[in-house]
């Protein structure tokens, strides 16, 4: 017994001793005397060890393989390779031939874009926060989904990253226009034809967007863009502000084009036709108003939204949350959009306009993973701005699993 482990010992202190120095610096006759030595004591070392392709333990691999340096291997660490949402494929998704368009189901499109907010800017950088955020999800990860088995990035649908969207700092009106004409070119791709059968009824014959904000203005424009596909559509929008404002009340006492901002593009969504004429619900509110009745009024009766509360989750509970929601949407086509403020600041402190008093991390994803059974034909997670974050990257993190959380539901099969 001794004997063994002793040689044992040996062989794994010479081995180690010599894959390191063979692998770090080449040198050979560590690798020679090594041998003669177990040679003496009858133990050889791998014989095929130079030629090997295994990844057997002290076994260094040949010198031109390949396999395990490539940052897509399904072993690769997750700090590895170029940054994309979950490391999906990067995808030319604008300027190309339109007779030779890839074929996907869902998009991911970063909208970097933060000149239309009423505080703290920063929110053009959030589409590289949430994608940073994402590293440890993918195909090859084991998912966050809490339902076993599931991984929306390894299941029927084709999930690509269209990068960010250029859209100018110096115009809002040029950059949402940019956006929007994004959001065609995304759209007039067609998804691969298995997925048009019949028997499967929420199932896009266009592909699915998943916007990465950005301030909260784009999704004005990423709403333009569904409606034109689907008709107008049902929002369920998170968030601790209304953002229905009357431009009369916040911004457009300056100017026309200061009209639309972060806290009237649901006001306009309204105006255009974008949304149904009810069926439209908040979650998470706890902003103060501007002008304190007719800011409802507005938002109830002009733009047609119901409200949750965001304290309404300790009286009647994320099921209760869930339920009312489902409850307003019904089967209409629903836009999902989570401004990360609905989470409290103890949460989600990389944003531009923080309220305390909201959902944990933890009840912002029980919620929307409850909504699935409804079809979402598009949605995004708005208003990330890393320079707040903490150097645990908290925000981006959350924001990353909202955006799991929200394939999840486009993805998930109904039954
Ligand atoms: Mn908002």
């Amino acid at each position: 017994m001794k004997f063994v482990s002793t040689t044992f010992s040996i062989y794994a202190a010479t081995a180690f001793a010599h894959s390191f120095l063979d692998a770090a610096f080449g040198i050979d006759d560590v690798a020679s005397q090594a041998n003669r030595l177990l040679q003496q004591q009858n133990i050889m070392l791998n014989p095929l060890r130079k030629e090997s392709n295994d990844d057997e333990f002290f076994n260094i691999p040949a010198d031109d393989y390949v396999k395990d340096i490539d940052p897509n291997s399904p072993n690769a660490p997750h700090f590895a390779g170029i940054v994309t949402f979950a490391k999906l494929p990067q995808t030319e998704c604008f300027n190309i031939d339109p007779n030779n368009r890839p074929e996907f189901d869902v998009a991911i499109l970063g909208a970097p874009f933060d000149t239309a907010t009423t505080y703290r800017p920063g929110a053009r950088f959030g589409p590289s926060g949430i994608r940073e955020g994402a590293r440890r999800m993918g195909k090859y990860d084991s998912s966050s989904s809490i339902i076993p088995g599931f991984n929306p990035y390894d299941d029927w649908a084709k999930v690509v990253e269209c990068g960010d969207v250029p859209m100018t700092p110096f115009d809002n009106r040029i950059a949402l226009n940019q956006l929007y004409r994004a959001h065609r070119q995304v759209h007039n791709h067609s998804v691969p034809a298995k997925e048009t059968e019949p028997d499967v009824p929420y199932k896009s014959s266009a592909p699915r967007i998943i916007t990465l904000g950005g301030d909260h203005t784009i999704t004005f424009a990423a709403l333009r863009s569904v409606s034109e596909v689907h008709g107008p559509v049902s929002v369920i929008h998170f968030d601790s502000h209304i953002d229905t404002w009357d431009p009369k009340a916040l911004g457009g006492n300056i100017s026309s084009y200061s009209e639309l901002n972060h806290g009237t593009f649901l006001h306009f969504a309204h105006e255009k036709g974008y949304l149904n004429v009810d069926g439209n619900a908040h979650v998470g509110i706890r902003a103060p108003f501007i002008r304190k009745k007719l800011d409802k009024e507005h938002d109830e009766h002009d733009c047609g939204f119901k409200t949750v509360m965001a304290r309404d989750v300790d009286l009647i509970g994320v099921r209760g949350v869930i339920n009312k929601l489902k409850e307003i949407v019904g089967d209409n086509k629903v836009y999902i959009t989570v401004d990360i403020d609905v989470l409290d600041p103890a949460y989600a402190p990389g944003t531009g306009t923080a309220e305390p008093g909201g959902f944990t991390t933890r009840e912002l994803l029980t919620i929307l993973d409850g909504l699935h059974g409804l079809n979402v034909v598009g949605a995004d997670v708005v208003e990330v701005s890393p320079a707040y974050d903490t150097n645990g990257q908290i925000t981006v993190m959350a924001a990353a699993q909202v955006v799991d959380s929200l394939l999840g539901l486009m993805v998930l099969e109904l039954n």
